[in-house]
């Protein structure tokens, strides 16, 4: 018997897993079949396990005789009628949202959205906003100021400038992080810039070749030069809220929930009720006024949701 190899699922379609070994080494493999049966039942494999792989008696060509267990992912729930959940990419230490503080013009309430699936998933969220050359530092910062207060860390770049590279480069440098965000906003620039060497394609380069091809939520991982890795996830907006409850919901907004019980009401849904801790925070200028729109604009979705 040899001895197992072990590596990270890169990517992979129809079978054909894509397999990055601790040594760097590349490999196009399949689940030896035993796991395949398995598979059925509660463990899929998905982009960003860690695996064992194993050489097919006597031949150059390996399998995947083991999945490690995980110890985060992104998911959602499967689409109605197939049973589990769909694992978009498995051991992330945190999300990347990426907006652009101009062309296109952000939408803070598109980034409670983000932020909402990345709590839903236990994962932590950096907030990067793009191209800060095109518009005023502190109109900004002002305008996404209910996002520090909520305790998310805030970094204003430009990968055009360099500005504010260095210090998101050190947060993302040997961690596994999922980059995500609206299309056009610069991820693929920003992280060119930040790993010379990466190669990702930006849109100068892609838009025609790309047509069409950005429908799945299949995620690519891309491997940092030092160690970690940054996973493109082009449809993580298209994956919504499925599998969060409406009463979850105010769980998924940090700032409400050292609050939540502090409410006159244990079920309280901190919309109608007196004596609401979220809104009397929200008055004290605790907790910005567009966060709790979100909030309720969600929940309402969430609820009427069959
Ligand atoms: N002005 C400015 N343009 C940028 C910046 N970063 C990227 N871009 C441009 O924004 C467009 C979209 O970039 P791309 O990286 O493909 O965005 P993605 O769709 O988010 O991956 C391209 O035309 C880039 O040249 C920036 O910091 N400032
Ligand atoms: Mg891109
Ligand atoms: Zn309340």
């Amino acid at each position: 018997m040899t001895t197992p190899v072990h590596g990270v699922v890169m990517g992979g379609t129809g079978g054909i897993w894509q397999v990055r070994t601790d040594a760097g080494e590349l490999h196009d493999v399949s689940l030896r079949g035993r796991l395949k049966h398995e598979a059925h039942g509660s463990l899929k494999l998905a982009v960003g396990d860690r695996v064992s792989l194993g050489r097919i008696a006597e031949s150059d060509t390996w399998a995947i005789d083991e999945i490690h267990p995980r110890r985060s992912k992104l998911a959602r729930r499967a689409p109605a009628g197939a049973r589990g959940e769909r694992v978009i990419v498995a051991n992330l230490d945190q999300v990347l949202v990426v907006f652009a503080a101009a062309r296109p013009e952000p939408h803070p309430r598109m980034l409670d959205r983000f932020l909402v699936i990345a709590e839903a998933n236990g994962l932590a969220a950096r907030i990067v906003i793009n191209k800060i050359e095109l518009a005023e530092a502190s109109v900004v910062r002002a305008r996404f100021d209910e996002f520090v207060k909520a305790g998310y860390p805030l970094h204003l770049v430009s990968a055009v400038t360099g500005e504010g590279l260095d210090a998101l480069r050190a947060e993302v440098q040997n961690k596994d992080s999922a980059l995500t965000g609206p299309s056009g906003v610069g991820k693929s620039s920003l992280m060119n810039r930040l790993f010379p060497g990466l190669d990702l394609r930006t849109a100068e380069i892609s838009d025609s070749v790309n047509k069409g091809r950005h429908t799945t939520v299949g995620a690519v991982l891309h491997p940092l030069p030092g160690g970690g890795f940054v996973a493109d996830t082009p449809g993580l907006r298209e994956v919504g809220l499925w599998g969060i409850e409406a009463r979850d919901i105010a769980h998924c907004f940090p700032e409400f929930r050292a609050l939540v019980n502090a409410c006159r009401f244990a079920d309280c849904t901190h919309t109608v009720e007196p004596d609401c801790a979220i809104k009397a925070a929200i008055d004290r200028g605790e907790i910005g006024r567009g966060r709790y729109e979100s909030y309720v604009k969600l929940r309402e979705e969430l609820a009427t949701r069959s």
